[in-house]
This record gives structure tokens, C-alpha cells and sequence, in this order.
């Protein structure tokens, strides 16, 4: 008999791609893109091919536990699920009545699922959900709106028909979603130009047309010089400028002094370089992208480097235009209903959040907030405390600096649960850990695509759980209903469905032949004659008083990045192909691939050191200090070192991941340097020291 095929959704990074799973006997014995997609060209990336590994994978957390040592002690015992649902209610319930519920707080890693999460948080009647995004894409996020009106995603990043692709803090080829991927070389191919801006020659830069190696923090200057440029040359786009743009004139006068020449002195890319580069843009505009970045939680201005690359594409004209930022399209714009959110089952909490998100700091988008606040407000208690915390896909002590600081912090506590599908360092601090079933074994709730060509999807289960895990929403539906809001408490995962489905037209069988349910066959891009920007001008603003408001310039004068010490590099970090994150290093296929992350350091630095490619080396900072090897190579800027984030996992029940370092641990006192813009944690305002092993 041939397998069946299940469509359903990747579940080895964030990008959640439609897949196609053959399963014969209850096993899966082939993953691929879902070919119905036509995004997905039925491809995969390694780490989506290596989900039968994760299924198949005994060091996984296969039960519930409950802490029974000191927190990360590693002293647990064994739970069934329903008694360590029990628990956490009970705590929840008895913290709820003593401290209130806005005491309790929650962060995961937003996406399409989490309208469960933020219905769950509701439920509970506290403000305080929280993503990830602090430390991810949250200053591209608030440069979108504080420039568009609309957020980062309120507009499509339309790479297959783009004339020139930018990518500037952007890795697509290593930092991938496949159908980014594709779209990316699909321009190439119909002669699409690709420039690539990078402290280092990453993959992405191999297939560029231009590399610009810049020094690490000064982006900021480049991007003002190429707007001088457009501008003086008179190389922007007039009529968009003259019906969209609020305020060019602001712009023009700030930027007079940011020549290309002056930018060279700082950034080390030659002045003639640079404005060839813009003459090129000029030439492809408006099918120009360039894209504004996604991990930019990495200086204290990286929010203005954001908001000065919308600037530039506004002034290409590609807001808008096919092949550059065309705004995108919801179900409603299609006369169709969207899914029934189930935070509309509960009220709002009236409580402020406890990070100011939102009302002390009236900049920030309250939505997901900031984590690295909520966590702080663990110690301070200001403006009230948090006493108990659900990491749900989510690992701060990965994601966030200073792992040795937040344990302080997160202890505490007097609830910290964690709820996910492999061991994580804060899983392992826990109290409680509430193993989740793979993405293979569980369902999702319906979701929905916005884009030029939305449509809406579906998490199957392919195959039964291999061990006592469970599913998100059977998770916070068992806790739900034990602390007394039941509406949220699902018997299947038809029924939850189902409730989705409330109204719109569709039923649950519509997903089945593909997994998808299209809203339209044909990308859709609005006219010019309708753009509309929900800013205060309703146009594209240089000027945000928003920002204002708070005492933020919206067009600050550049200052240089902060110097490097004698003798030391600035970290930088970034991804591969092979890793998602933390969570895959114990990965039995992807660990074999690449079992450590190596140091990037410039050959003529590490010619002076002594070190070769290859050498066992130390990274320093203070008193900490982490090994790993050298990769010693001409491509990286010779102020950074740079090294692939996720690695340093050390839990007692991996066997496969302990080599490498952890970027996080050396960035001792992290937790305080931010973007206080953007709202971003600064990651890259560290700097360390490399020597070498006497091993070496
Ligand atoms: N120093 C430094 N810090 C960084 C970064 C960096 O490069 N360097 N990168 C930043 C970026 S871009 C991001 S996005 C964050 C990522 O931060 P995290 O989201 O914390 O990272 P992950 O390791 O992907 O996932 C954390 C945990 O979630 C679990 N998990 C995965 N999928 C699911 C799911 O669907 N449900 C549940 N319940 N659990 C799940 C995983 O098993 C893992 O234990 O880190 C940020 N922090
Ligand atoms: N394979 C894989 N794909 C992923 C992920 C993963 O873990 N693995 N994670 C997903 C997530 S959560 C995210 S947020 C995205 C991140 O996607 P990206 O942001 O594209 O990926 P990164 O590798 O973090 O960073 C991109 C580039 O920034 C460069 N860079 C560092 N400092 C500077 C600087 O000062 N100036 C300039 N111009 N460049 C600099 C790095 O060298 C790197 O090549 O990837 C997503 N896709
Ligand atoms: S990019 Fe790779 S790991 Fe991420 S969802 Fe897609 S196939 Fe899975
Ligand atoms: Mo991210």
C-alpha cells in the first residue's frame, strides 16, 4: 500500500513551511515540501528533512516532570500528565489569589499559533504576554510603523520579482525560509541583482553582485549616505515622493552632510563604490527590496538603521510596487471571513502590563511587549511583582545575555514552567516541565498567511506520540479548565477547529486534499491610486512624533559605534543552515553536520595571535571564558569575531551537544544594553578576548 500522505506544517523553525509527510505504519518515512504549494516547490532545508530524527529521538522529554532538588539541580520526578497539570493549575490559582492575576506572566515565540496563547493569558485575566521579539525583529517592527504606519509585516517582501535584492543584516541563504529562498533565486535567475552588506562573507554573499564588507555598527552611516546620494542626485522617485512622502523636506536638509565620501571614513566602503551602488538602484526602482533585516537586536541604534531602509525603499518608490514592499492582503480583502480568535472568548485585562509597554513606554507596542523588561520586573518588583513564569517555546536563558544574571533573577520565582519538545537550559531550571509532543505527532490550530496570496492552514497529526507529550492545545485546555475558564478546553482538536471555523464558510474537510485553503488564485497588488498609510499624515513619515513624544529624534545624527578595546573583537553571532536556534544541536542528523560552531577570526588578526585555522581557542570576557576552534579566514571584518548562535547546550540528558560555546554567556551585564528606540536588546555591544589553548 502506498503511505498516506498528511499536508501539515514544518515545525524545526519559526517559518512553519507547508509540508507534505508520508507515513506507513504509524512512522514517518519521508518529509518534503508540500508540492501543492507552489512556494515550496516541494523543497525542505536540512533542518525540516532532519524532523525524523527530533520524532525518532530518545533525548527528548519524554514525560511530564516536577522539580524535586534546587532549581537546575537535574533532581526531578516523574509525573503523569494530568497530575502535572494539576500542579501548575494549583500553584497558578493559589499565586492568582494571593498576588493577582497580572503576577503571572507568559512568553513564547509569537507566530500563527499564538492567539491560543494570548486567549490563555486572558483567561487567566493577565496583560502580561510576552514574545520573543526583544530579542528578534522587534526594532524592525516598530521602524515599520514609526515609518509606514503599518508594521513589518503589513508590507510583502516580494523577492521573486525584484530587479534588486539588498540585504543588509539579512542572510537569506543560511537564515532561511524556504519559500524566501526561492523567491530570492528565482530573481536571480531572471537577472535580478543581488547586493549584500555584511560584516562577513556569508552565503548569502557568494551570489552577490556586490559585497560590501562594512565595519561592524556603522551601517547606520552607509544607509544615510546612499539617501544623500538618491536625493542630491536626484536618483529617488519624484511623483511617489510628492504623493506619499509627509515630510522629504526634513529629510533632505538632515541628510546634507552624510556624503558618500564622509561615510567611507567610517563604514571602509570607498565613496565611488557606494554611489555606483545607489546609480544601480535608481535604475531598478521601484522593483527594488531592500530588505529592512530580521534579527536586528544587535546595537542601540539598529532601530534607526531599520527605520532609514524603509526610508530608502519609500524613496525608490517600492512601497508598494510589485517586486519590492507591495502592501499585502488579509481574507477580508477578499470578501472572506477570517478564523474566530479565541481571545475573543475573554475580555482584555485591565491591568497596565508590567513591562510599560504601551503606557510608560507609549513607543512600544503593547502587543507582545518586551521580555527582557517583564524578566526584570521579577527582581524589582516595579511596578508590581511577578511570581510565576510559563516559558512556552521559549529558552531566555538562551535567547536573552547573561544566563548567570536571569538565573538570579528566575529564581525568584515561585512557579517557572517551561513547556516544549527538547531539552532547553531553561527546561532544565524549571520547575515544571511539560513535554510537548514534535510537530509530527500533534495538531495545531488553523492559522491564516496574509500576503499577496493569503490563505489559511492546518497543523495535522501524522503520527501517534511516541511518548507521554501532548499538544499545545490540550496543554493549556487541561490547565484551563482546572483553573475555571473551560472555553478554552477543547475535546479534540476537531472541535477546536471547529470553533475556528465559526462563520466563515469553510469546514474542516476543506483542508484536507492539500492542507491549504486559498483565498484567491492570483497574487493581488494594489493600485498606487489605492495605497494609504495608517500614520498620522496618512502618508510614508520622516518625521514620527510618536517618537517625539517619548524624547526620541526621529532622524538622530550618526554617532560612531563604540570603540573596540586594544587587543579585544566585538562579538557578532548569526546563523547557519543546519541549526535552528538552540533547539536542534542535540539534533542525532543535524549534530552530525555540525557538532560545534567555530570562531570566525580575520586571518591577519589571528596571524598576530598566532593562531592558525583549526587551533583550539578560548573566548573571554571577565572571568568567564568558553572553547571552541578557530576558523581563520579573510571574509570577516577584522574588528568581529563572529560565531554561529544556539550552541553551549551542557544538560545531563543530551549526550550529542555539548561542544561549542554560548554566544549569550559571554555578554555578561546584557540584559541592561538596549535600543531604547526600538525597544531591542543589544547583542552585539559586547566585546571579548581570544586565547588560544595550550592544547593548540
Ligand atoms: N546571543 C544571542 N541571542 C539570541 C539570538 C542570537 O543570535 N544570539 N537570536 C535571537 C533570535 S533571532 C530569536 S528568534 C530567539 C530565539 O529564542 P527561542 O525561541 O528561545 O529559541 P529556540 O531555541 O528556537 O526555542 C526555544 C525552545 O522552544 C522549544 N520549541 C520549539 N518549537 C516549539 C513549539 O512549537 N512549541 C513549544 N511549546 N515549544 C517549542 C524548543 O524545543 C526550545 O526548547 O533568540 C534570540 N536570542
Ligand atoms: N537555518 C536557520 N534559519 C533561520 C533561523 C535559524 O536558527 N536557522 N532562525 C530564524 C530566525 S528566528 C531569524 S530572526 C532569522 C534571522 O535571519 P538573519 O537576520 O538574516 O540572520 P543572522 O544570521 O542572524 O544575521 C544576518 C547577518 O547579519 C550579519 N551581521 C552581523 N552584524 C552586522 C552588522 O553590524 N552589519 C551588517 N551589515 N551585518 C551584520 C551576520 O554576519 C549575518 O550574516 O533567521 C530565521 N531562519
Ligand atoms: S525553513 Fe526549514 S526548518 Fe524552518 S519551517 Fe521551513 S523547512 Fe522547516
Ligand atoms: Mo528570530
Amino acid at each position: 500500500m502506498a503511505p498516506k500522505k498528511v499536508y501539515s506544517i514544518c515545525g524545526m523553525c519559526s517559518v512553519r513551511c507547508p509540508i507534505q509527510v508520508e507515513v506507513e505504519n504509524d512512522d514517518v518515512v519521508f518529509i518534503q515540501g508540500n508540492p501543492h504549494d507552489s512556494g515550496m516547490a516541494g523543497g525542505l532545508c536540512p533542518r525540516g528533512a532532519a524532523g525524523v530524527a527530533l520524532l525518532r529521538d530518545p533525548e527528548r522529554p519524554q514525560y511530564p516532570l516536577i522539580r524535586v532538588g534546587k532549581r537546575g539541580e537535574g533532581k526531578w520526578r516523574r509525573a503523569t500528565y494530568d497530575e502535572a497539570l494539576d500542579y501548575v493549575a494549583e500553584k497558578l490559582s493559589a499565586i492568582k489569589k494571593q498576588h493577582g492575576a497580572k503576577s503571572i506572566l507568559w512568553s513564547d515565540r509569537g507566530g500563527p499559533f499564538a492567539d491560543l496563547h494570548k486567549a490563555f493569558m486572558r483567561g487567566i485575566g493577565s496583560p502580561n504576554y510576552c514574545n520573543h521579539d526583544a530579542s528578534c525583529a522587534r526594532n524592525v517592527m516598530h521602524a515599520a510603523k514609526s515609518v509606514m504606519g503599518y508594521g513589518r509585516k503589513g508590507v510583502a517582501y516580494d523577492l521573486r520579482n525584484s530587479k534588486h535584492i539588498v540585504l543588509q543584516t539579512r542572510n537569506i541563504f543560511e537564515a532561511i525560509n524556504v519559500k524566501e529562498v526561492n523567491g530570492a533565486l528565482d530573481s536571480l535567475k531572471n537577472g535580478g541583482k543581488l547586493t549584500v552588506i555584511d560584516i562577513r562573507a556569508n552565503v548569502s554573499s557568494t551570489k552577490a553582485n556586490n559585497f560590501f564588507m562594512i565595519r561592524p555598527g556603522t551601517d547606520y552611516a552607509f544607509n544615510l549616505a546612499v539617501i544623500n546620494c538618491l536625493l542630491s542626485n536626484n536618483w529617488y522617485n519624484k511623483k511617489f515622493a510628492s504623493e506619499y512622502i509627509h515630510d522629504l523636506d526634513v529629510l533632505a536638509d538632515f541628510v546634507a552632510p552624510y556624503t558618500p565620501e564622509w561615510a567611507e571614513g567610517e563604514t571602509g566602503i570607498p565613496a565611488a563604490k557606494l554611489v555606483a551602488f545607489a546609480k544601480e538602484l535608481k535604475a531598478a526602482a521601484p522593483a527594488v527590496l531592500w530588505h529592512p533585516g530580521w534579527m536586528v537586536s544587535r546595537y542601540t541604534n539598529s532601530f534607526y538603521v531599520c527605520r532609514s531602509i524603509y526610508i530608502i525603499n519609500a524613496l525608490l518608490g517600492s512601497i508598494g510596487a510589485k517586486g519590492g514592499l507591495p502592501l499585502i492582503n488579509k481574507p477580508k480583502d477578499f470578501g472572506r471571513k477570517g478564523l474566530k480568535a479565541f481571545s475573543d472568548l475573554f475580555p482584555k485585562p485591565e491591568d497596565k502590563r508590567v513591562d510599560g509597554a504601551g503606557w510608560k513606554l507609549k513607543h512600544i507596542d503593547g502587543g507582545p511587549g518586551l521580555i527582557n523588561k517583564s524578566i526584570e520586573a521579577i527582581e524589582t518588583g516595579d511596578p508590581y511583582p511577578i511570581k510565576a513564569y510559563i516559558a512556552h517555546r521559549h529558552d531566555p536563558l538562551h535567547a536573552l545575555p547573561d544566563p548567570e544574571r536571569q538565573r538570579e533573577i528566575l529564581d525568584k520565582l515561585d512557579l517557572l514552567v517551561s513547556t516544549t519538545f527538547s531539552w532547553s537550559d531553561t527546561a532544565w531550571f524549571a520547575d515544571v516541565v511539560l513535554p510537548l509532543s514534535t510537530y509530527l505527532e500533534r495538531e495545531s490550530p488553523l492559522a491564516t498567511k496574509n500576503g499577496l496570496k493569503p490563505y489559511f492552514f492546518r497543523r495535522a497529526r501524522a503520527v501517534t506520540p511516541r511518548y507521554e507529550t501532548r499538544s499545545e492545545w490540550e496543554i493549556l485546555g487541561g490547565i484551563a479548565k482546572r483553573m475555571g475558564f473551560p472555553e478554552l478546553s477543547f475535546e479534540t482538536a476537531e472541535d477546536m477547529w471547529n470553533y475556528q471555523l465559526t462563520d466563515t464558510g469553510m469546514s474542516i474537510e476543506d483542508f484536507d486534499a492539500t492542507g491549504e485553503v486559498p483565498v484567491t488564485d492570483t497574487a493581488k497588488y494594489r493600485s498606487f491610486e489605492k495605497l494609504s498609510f495608517p500614520t498620522p499624515s496618512g502618508k510614508i513619515e520622516m518625521h514620527c512624533q510618536k517618537l517625539e513624544d517619548m524624547g526620541f529624534e526621529s532622524l538622530p545624527a550618526y554617532t560612531p559605534p563604540s570603540e573596540v578595546p586594544e587587543g579585544a573583537f566585538r562579538l557578532t553571532f548569526g546563523r547557519c543552515a543546519l541549526h535552528t536556534q538552540g533547539h536542534t544541536l542535540n539534533n542525532p542528523m543535524l549534530n552530525e553536520q555540525m557538532p560545534i560552531n567555530p570562531v570566525w577570526i580575520n586571518s591577519s588578526k589571528a596571524r598576530e595571535m598566532g593562531i592558525a585555522d583549526g587551533d583550539e581557542v578560548y573566548l573571554v570576557n571577565g572571568e568567564y571564558r568558553s572553547k571552541t576552534i578557530a576558523y581563520v579566514t579573510e571574509f570577516i571584518h577584522p574588528e568581529a569575531v563572529f560565531v554561529v548562535h544556539g550552541f553551549g547546550h551542557r544538560l545531563p540528558p543530551e549526550s550529542r551537544s555539548s561542544q561549542g560555546i554560548a554566544d549569550q554567556e559571554l555578554m555578561i551585564g546584557g540584559l541592561d544594553k538596549i535600543d531604547h528606540a526600538g525597544g531591542g536588546v543589544a547583542l552585539q555591544e559586547h566585546f571579548i578576548r581570544i586565547e588560544k589553548s595550550s592544547a593548540s
